[in-house]
């Protein structure tokens, strides 16, 4: 016998828990908007930080700054964090937050439709105890752009005998030591398995389709006394987080204006290569062929010293197919393997929660950005959408700095439409379309100087139209600027029809 549907009302769902969805809960809660629920489909907060627990995986951006600036921590131990120490973060923070009350792990969002009458969103649920639906005001998606991961095209994958994960869905069961592995793929989560898989692995076979520039990672580890003055000087890890934030921003013209003044950027990877490895063949199949910036620059001291190492292959041919025991490239060589890794990154531009949400109209939203493009106002807000704000939306990613503090910068925004829809009784805001289509134009217009556009590669930040949806062209502190305050005259609005009342918290049962 099926559970009965639970019904819930809401004001506020939020889909996702890590550090956008964990943000918006704790700072609409010290708004006073405690009628919330956060739908998380795994049994812990940490997002994209919970999940990839692959050897090696860390933050390419220095934990001063990927972390709240409403909760600073003077504690990290290395200038680049490992994922279990951010993790462990994001897990105080929601500890110590007060809200974890109102999230509900092991459930996932099915579906969430737009209900014009009763103004609200119908959100499906399904987790352990069976399906609940809630009606919710506001719906806030925090689902990440990085969170479904995606596995290659390649002939015959499904047919391999042995063990084959996804970088970001790493098997700790299997004991890789002493065996024959192969990693498909060369971006920022390879680079950091390589360097590990090869101090335990027998042979690794490493599938590069295009060769990453790689930057030295200048690490180091917070001795007890800087932790200390982080901790005690008032002002100072401020002030640090702030060096690093204008440091960060320096970088903008080269990747929005001119590719050109990266040059010392371009230098020092190449010679980062050199240095690393001697051999001129490998070398020349290790050098990038388009314009540094293009792709996302890596940081890594580890991968080249891997790379040349007498365990490891690094294979440039093309992959024909995979069989039962190895992989056949199009020169017929056939590499037998125990153990499969592709580390072929995720689904950015057909981002998986866009077909479970449909709009005022019947479409999806995966629909309407079939048609448009993924593309929203500032990044949050789409037409046809009301009351849906996304974090981490369409042309939100950085090449440079902290996704966190555009994060926290969408935060600010949706607090604000939330703070104005109370003020002036409103039911619903929904951008307008002449807004949104002059502000990606005007978008899409700076992206054709980019280096992104003109650097010569094939990146995820493209889709298939080659439009780039995902990156913002622009310095974050403009995008911060362009979010401060909630923009009323560039939305649709419906008044409430009924008087305002104090949320209610109360589920009611069908
Ligand atoms: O994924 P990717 P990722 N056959 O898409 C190759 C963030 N991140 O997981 O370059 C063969 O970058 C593909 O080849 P090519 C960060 O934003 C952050 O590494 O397309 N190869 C590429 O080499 C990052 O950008 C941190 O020619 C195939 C690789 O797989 C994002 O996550 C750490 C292939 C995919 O690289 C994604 O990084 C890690 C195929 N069929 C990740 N398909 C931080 O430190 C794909 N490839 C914050």
């Amino acid at each position: 016998m099926s559970t009965p549907a639970t019904h819930r009302v809401v004001d506020h769902l939020v889909i996702g828990s890590g550090f956008a969805g964990l943000a918006a809960a704790i700072k609409l809660d010290e708004d006073g908007e405690r009628d919330l629920v956060v739908i998380e489909k795994g049994s812990d907060v940490g997002g994209t930080w919970r999940d990839n627990t692959y050897p090696g995986a860390a933050c390419d951006v220095p934990s001063q700054l990927y972390s709240f600036s409403f909760a600073p921590n003077p504690d990290w131990s290395m200038s680049f964090s490992r994922q279990p120490e951010i993790h462990a973060y994001l897990q105080r923070v929601a500890r110590e937050s007060g809200v974890l009350d109102r999230f509900v792990f092991d459930t996932r969002v099915v579906a969430a439709a737009w209900d014009e009458e009763s103004q609200r969103w119908l959100v499906e649920t399904e987790g352990p105890t069976g399906s609940t639906t809630y009606a919710a005001r506001t719906l806030l998606s925090g689902a990440g752009g990085l969170s479904e991961p995606k596995l290659p095209e390649i002939e015959g994958i499904e047919t391999f005998q042995g063990e084959v994960f996804h970088s970001a869905q790493w098997d700790h069961s299997v004991d890789l030591t002493g065996k024959r592995v192969a990693v498909i793929g060369t971006g920022a989560s390879a680079i950091q398995i390589v360097p590990e898989l090869q101090k335990i692995v027998g042979r690794l076979d490493l599938y590069q389709r295009t060769a990453p520039y790689v930057l030295p990672r200048h690490d180091r580890t917070y001795s007890a006394l800087e932790k200390a003055a982080l901790r005690h000087v008032p002002g100072l890890q401020k002030l640090y987080r702030t060096a690093i934030y204008w440091g960060r921003e320096t970088y903008v013209p080269a990747f929005t204006l001119q590719p050109r003044i990266a040059a010392p950027a371009k230098a020092a990877a190449l010679g980062n290569l050199r240095k690393a490895v001697k051999d001129p063949v490998l070398r020349e199949k290790l050098t990038p062929t388009f314009e540094i910036g293009c792709k996302r620059i890596l940081i890594s001291n580890g991968y080249y010293p891997a790379v040349a190492s007498d365990n490891v292959e690094l294979v440039t041919d093309r992959i024909e197919k995979i069989t039962g025991s190895g992989i056949v490239t199009a020169d017929g060589t056939e590499r037998e393997i125990d153990a499969l890794v592709v580390a072929t990154g995720f689904h950015t531009t057909d981002i998986p929660i866009a077909h479970q949400i449909t709009g005022r109209t019947g479409r999806t939203l995966a629909e309407r950005f079939a048609e448009h493009g993924m593309a929203g106002y500032k990044g949050t807000t789409i037409p046809e959408f009301p009351n849906l704000f996304m974090m981490v939306g369409p042309n939100t990613g950085l090449g440079h700095s902290s996704m966190v503090f555009i994060i926290e910068s969408q935060v600010a925004y949706i607090r604000d439409a939330i703070r104005t829809m109370r003020t002036h009784r409103l039911a619903t805001v929904e951008p307008r379309e002449d807004v949104t289509s002059q502000f990606n134009a005007g978008l899409q217009e700076r992206m054709k100087r980019t280096v992104w556009t003109t650097g010569g590669c094939a990146s995820w930040y493209l889709d298939s139209e080659g439009r780039n949806t995902t990156l913002w062209p622009r310095a974050t502190f403009t995008f911060r600027r362009l979010l401060s305050r909630f923009d009323l005259a560039a939305y649709t609005v419906t008044g409430e029809t009924s008087p305002v009342t104090t949320p209610s918290r109360e589920a009611v049962s069908a």
